[in-house]
This record gives structure tokens, sequence and C-alpha cells, in this order.
């Protein structure tokens, strides 16, 4: 049986709302380890990672917010996760806002290069994230990472990306708010758009159908990154950034379901949560839902198309 390790990465570095650093505390008390050991998972909460004191770093966008933070961040959490996938165990990363997956993804990817593996991405989300420290207008570098882990310019402050994931293997599903920097960079990549519009015409399962096969054909290691605002903000009202027409209560968690039959998963963020947002706890607890079907809570027990 799989072993998790639960990280917690309080990074609120990425913008300016106040509040994702109490994402990890949530996850704890809506339940996160209990629904994993229950689902017989030997699970592990190696608590919240910290940082030490920091100097400020200026970039050459005066624009950018913190950048000092989120590099530390990057650092420390590419390490934790890198150790934790070093172990044979499944890391879980209770974030945090998105800028966390700056360090998360870069762990992943220096463990599946060691391993001889290749590394691909889901990024669930309403956002492409696909700006860098040097076309960002918000400042807010959690708009960033996949522009980091695919190896575009504009990082040159950060750790060095691994091991840059080629647009092949990289599906953005969800979105649906691409600022015209992103959208114009992102035509020049293979990364798969997966953004509302499709998913409206051809539903969640045929689109994840697809990008999960490719990994299976290539004994991939897969990343999955989640962010709240993937979500519809009617279910899901806990984040910074809300964008009306997410994915429903039961297709967010149909592709955690298809994610779980893969059996592919060897990572996985949760990102954006803002606690202070909450509604009585709905979104912390719709969220530890959706990672209990991830894990393998079904409604019904049936025999299972397995990409396996
Ligand atoms: B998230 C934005 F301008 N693109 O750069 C920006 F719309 O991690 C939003 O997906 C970024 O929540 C959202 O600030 C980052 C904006
Ligand atoms: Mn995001
Ligand atoms: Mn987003
Ligand atoms: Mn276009």
């Amino acid at each position: 049986m799989t072993q998790i390790s639960l990280i917690g990465a309080p990074v609120d570095s990425g913008q300016r709302r106040l509040g994702c650093l109490m994402g990890p505390a949530a996850y704890r008390v809506a339940g996160l380890a209990t629904v994993l050991t229950e689902l017989g998972y030997p699970t592990t909460d190696l608590g919240d990672v910290t940082l030490p004191p920091l100097q400020p770093i200026a970039s050459p966008n005066p624009a950018v917010d913190q950048l000092a933070e989120t590099i530390a961040w990057t650092d420390a959490l590419s390490a934790s996760v890198r150790d934790v996938l070093g172990q044979g165990r499944l890391p879980v990363i209770m974030g945090g806002d998105h800028s966390l997956a700056l360090g998360t993804v870069a762990g992943a990817a220096a463990h599946a290069e060691a391993a001889g593996r290749p590394l691909f991405v889901l990024w669930l989300d309403a956002h492409s994230d696909f700006h860098t420290p040097l076309t960002t207008t918000s400042g807010n570098l959690h708009g960033t990472p996949v522009a980091y882990i695919a190896g575009r310019d504009g990082f040159e402050q950060f750790p060095p990306f691994p091991a840059v994931v080629p647009g092949e293997r990289i599906c953005l599903f969800g979105i649906r708010s691409v600022d015209a920097a992103e959208h114009a960079a992102l035509h020049e990549t293979d990364i798969a758009i997966n953004d509302m519009r499709v998913l409206d015409e051809r539903g969640i399962v045929a689109p994840l159908r697809d990008f999960l096969e490719l990994v299976h054909a290539q004994n991939g290691m897969l990343h999955v990154s989640l962010d709240v605002d993937f979500l519809d903000p009617s279910i899901a009202p806990a984040v910074g950034t809300t964008v009306p027409g997410g994915a429903t209560f039961r297709e967010a968690h149909l592709v955690c379901e298809l994610i779980h039959e893969s059996g592919l998963m060897t990572s996985l963020d949760l990102v954006e949560l803002n606690p202070f947002l909450d509604d009585r706890g709905r979104t912390a607890k719709l969220m530890v839902d959706l990672v209990g079907s991830l894990m393998g809570k079904k409604v019904f027990d049936r025999p299972t198309r397995s990409f396996n």
C-alpha cells in the first residue's frame, strides 16, 4: 500500500490577499489525515515547512512581490518533495498559494530525472499560470509556476529548474482566465489546453483519458496540482481568485476518480485554499473529499477500467 506524507506549506508570498497560510491548518481540521488513514494508507504528517529570516531580493520587474520569500519556498519545498519521493512515498502538499508549485514540481522533476522516468504535470486550475517574473503585471508569483516548469526564460533568480518538462507532458485542465501575454506564449508550446470551452464540448472524461494514456504509455510519473479555483465558486468560495464557470461537484469528483483508477499519480498539490474566505469550512471539506476520491474512495465498488 502506498504510504503518504503530508507536507504543510503555509505559503502566502505568491499573492497579496492574506489567508492562504492557514491552509494546512484547515486541511488538518477538516480531517485529511483521517480520510487517508481510513482508506488504508499509512499516513504521516510532516508538519509545516518553515523559512529562515530572509533579506529582500529586487526583481528587474518592479511589480514582482515577495521574490525572496518565493525563492526560499521554492528551495525548501523542492527539497521536501524530493526527499519524500526518494523514500518511495506519495507527497501530498497542503498549501499555501500556487507559487508553492515552483518548488514541489521542481522536487518531483529532480526525483523523476534521477529515477530515469519522464514527469507529467496535470494542472487543474481556472488559470494557466504561464506568466514569468518578467511578464506578470499583477506581480503575484502564484501566476508563474507552469512557465517555470516548462522552462521559460525569466526565472534567472530562481534555482535552475532541474529537468524541464516538455509541453507535450503538461496538461492544463479547466482554464477560463488567461492573460494576453500568457495566451501568446502558450501558442508557442505543445501544452495541452483543455479550457472550459473544450470541456463543455467533450466532457471531462475523454480529454483526461487522453492525457492519462500518454502518462501510462511512457511509464511516467504524474504530478497533479489542484487549485481550488478549478472548482466553480458556488461550491468552493474559499479562494482569492474566483472565476465563474468552473468544474461542478460531480465533474471534480469524476476527474479525481479517473486519476485514481489510472493508478498514475505520484505527487499532489492542494493549493489556493484561503480558509479566511470560507463558509463554515465547506471548501476545505470539499477539497478533503476530493482527495478521498483521488485516493480511491468511491460511492460503490464495481470493477473499473484501469490503465495498469
Ligand atoms: B492562480 C493572474 F491577472 N493571471 O497573473 C495574475 F488574472 O494560482 C491570475 O491560478 C493568476 O490562482 C492566478 O495575477 C494564479 C490575473
Ligand atoms: Mn493556480
Ligand atoms: Mn487559479
Ligand atoms: Mn488561442
